[in-house]
């Protein structure tokens, strides 16, 4: 059982670390970018996923200087793989619904990027379908400064909530990852080929790039090239990996 206590000392402690899992490009098999994963590495407990304290922290509000030291480590990962590796990766990070309220978010994402010298481009934000589809005025005018700044927006889980295609047409998305319990079954159901078809030919027209995320099969990822799905996130490419592991994985496949 992880408290609010355990979770405080484990900020101030420093025990938490990002694992990175690389996106590939369904053409050509480049890795373009990366999603950011927190995990708690507790001194007892060993590796705590994120299921396991990211819905604390986001009760507590811990979630706040949590989210920041999240999106600032990611993007110092990014930024330093390209000043260093001359690696130009697109980094995307999780976000949660009370980050977009907090006042101070925009400056936190125009410091990181300052700080890290990364292009607004090279950063993506992942909110989930439930957050996208909240008719909340304040949270949709946050998405369109963010978007302004250059920022990629991602909606994440997509297909498993209550899609508004109208809130589609309003928000300022750039990419759709589809969820991946569409993906599991791609290659065997005709049903979930077809919706994930569908979404790709919708964002398509919208001008919105789409994910596959939860590719764990090859048969999997030749029925979603040829779709339109352009880029893929699972398993069948790899693991999210720890900073170093991930720098191996780019080297090795470039
Ligand atoms: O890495 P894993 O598959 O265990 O992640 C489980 C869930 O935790 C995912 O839904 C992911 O979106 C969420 N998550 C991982 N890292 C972060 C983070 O930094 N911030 C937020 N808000 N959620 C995260
Ligand atoms: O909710 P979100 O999409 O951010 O969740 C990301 C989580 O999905 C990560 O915790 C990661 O470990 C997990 N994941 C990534 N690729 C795969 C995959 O191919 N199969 C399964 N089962 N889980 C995956
Ligand atoms: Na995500
Ligand atoms: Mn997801």
């Amino acid at each position: 059982l992880v408290l609010e206590n355990d979770l405080y000392n484990a900020l101030k402690n420093n025990e938490f670390t990002l694992h990175y899992q690389p996106k590939i490009s369904l053409t050509s098999g480049d890795v373009i970018g990366a999603e950011a994963l927190a995990r708690w590495q507790h001194p007892v407990k060993g590796l705590i996923p994120p299921k396991e304290f990211i819905p604390l922290a986001e009760q507590t509000g811990l979630i706040i200087p949590l989210g920041k030291w999240i999106l600032k480590k990611a993007c110092g990962y990014a930024g330093r793989l390209q000043k260093i590796e001359n690696l130009h990766l697109k980094i995307s990070v999780n976000i949660s619904v009370a980050q977009l309220r907090e006042p101070g978010f925009l400056d936190l994402i125009s410091d990181a990027l300052d700080e890290t010298g990364l292009q607004p481009s090279q950063l993506e934000l992942e909110i989930t379908e439930s957050i996208a589809m909240e008719d909340d005025e304040e949270i949709i005018s946050t998405l369109k400064k963010i978007r302004n700044l250059g920022v990629c927006l991602a909606i994440d889980d997509f297909g498993t909530g209550f899609s508004s295609l109208t809130r589609l047409k309003n928000l300022p998305i750039t990419i759709l990852k589809i969820d991946r319990t569409f993906v599991t079954e791609v290659a065997v159901n005709t049903k979930d080929s077809a919706i994930i078809e569908a979404i790709v030919l919708v964002a398509q027209k919208l001008g919105i790039d789409v994910v596959a995320e939860g590719i764990e099969t090859k048969e999997q990822k030749q029925v979603l090239s040829p779709i339109g799905c352009g880029i893929g996130q699972g398993f069948l490419f790899s693991r999210p990996l720890p900073e170093n592991d991930f720098l191996d994985f780019v080297t090795r496949r470039t």
